[in-house]
């Protein structure tokens, strides 16, 4: 692992968010940290406990190994080990490993002195599981409304979550979420195709410079949002389709029973018409 310039300066001790000096210091190319430890001590443990529920299970069939939440009837109760305790556990750990890893990002970006741009992007990924497992079930009164862990078995959930509103894609936070998505994956495949095409000059030809970019996007549709805008846009898009996509299955159940097609009603109740 190459050393870099700046490396001395920013590999010292201090700029911890909790715990002083605990664990700081690297192992070969990654910072340890209080957080570095707990991500380890979290994602180990979760990830035991799955394959103990696989062993505990009917199949090693690694598509249709899958943990179960508990039975609607235990609430939001703790309960039996093996009728969804288990999955209560290893939730508990998922949220463990994934805020210690946002709190090591945290850690990690105030040592070199930059914004913390990563970690913010990065919770809310978290918040879109933590609205599924958590804030939804919770607003329902019921552990059982989180999804199951396993491959096709939260596919067979999001599927039959789905239907039961009817039609999901009328949920208008689902249309935003999915529009975020796709927006998302458009500016992605304009902005690295634009580097590697930059990047991979033609025969002869020298390595071309931002001049070229804007140019380009100039001359097809008049406008360059420029080599920090296109971040910008790319953190905004991202952020913006995690947001959305938990706003939608957050009002789905504890704000709205009905099928979603119907909540378009509203559109036809407008006094204008009516
Ligand atoms: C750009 C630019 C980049 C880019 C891209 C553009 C030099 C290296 C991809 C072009 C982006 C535009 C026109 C905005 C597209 C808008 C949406 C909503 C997809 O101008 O600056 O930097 O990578």
């Amino acid at each position: 692992m190459a050393m870099l310039s700046f490396e001395k300066k920013y590999r010292v001790r201090g700029g911890n968010l909790i715990g002083g000096n605990t664990f700081d210091f690297w192992v070969g190319p990654f910072y340890v940290g209080f957080f570095g430890v707990t991500s380890v001590f979290f994602a180990t443990l979760g990830t035991l406990l799955i394959v103990w529920g696989a062993a505990m299970g009917p199949t090693w069939n690694l598509w249709q190994i899958s943990i179960a939440p508990p039975d609607l009837s235990y609430g939001l109760r703790m309960a039996p080990l093996m009728e969804g305790g288990l999955w209560q556990f290893i939730t508990i750990c998922a949220i463990g490993a994934f805020v210690s890893w946002a709190l090591r990002q945290a850690e990690i970006a105030r040592k070199l002195g930059m914004g913390l741009h990563v970690p913010i992007a990065f919770s809310f990924a978290i918040l879109a599981y933590i609205t599924l497992v958590v804030i939804r079930p919770v607003l329902m009164g019921a552990w059982g409304h989180g999804f199951p862990y396993g491959i096709f078995s939260h596919l067979d959930w999001v599927s039959n979550v789905g239907y039961q509103y009817l039609h999901f894609h009328y949920n208008p936070a689902h249309m935003l979420a999915i529009t975020f998505f796709f927006t998302n994956a458009l500016a992605l495949a304009l902005h690295g195709s634009l580097i590697l095409s930059m990047t991979n000059p033609q025969k002869g030809e020298s390595v071309k410079t931002g001049e070229h970019e804007n140019t380009f996007f100039r001359d097809l549709v008049g406008y360059s949002i420029g080599a920090l805008g296109i971040h910008r846009l790319g953190l905004f898009l991202a952020i913006n389709a995690a947001f959305w996509s938990a706003v939608c299955i957050v009002i789905s159940g504890p704000f709205w029973t009905r099928g979603w097609p119907e909540w378009w009603n509203w559109w036809l109740e407008l006094p204008f018409w009516s």
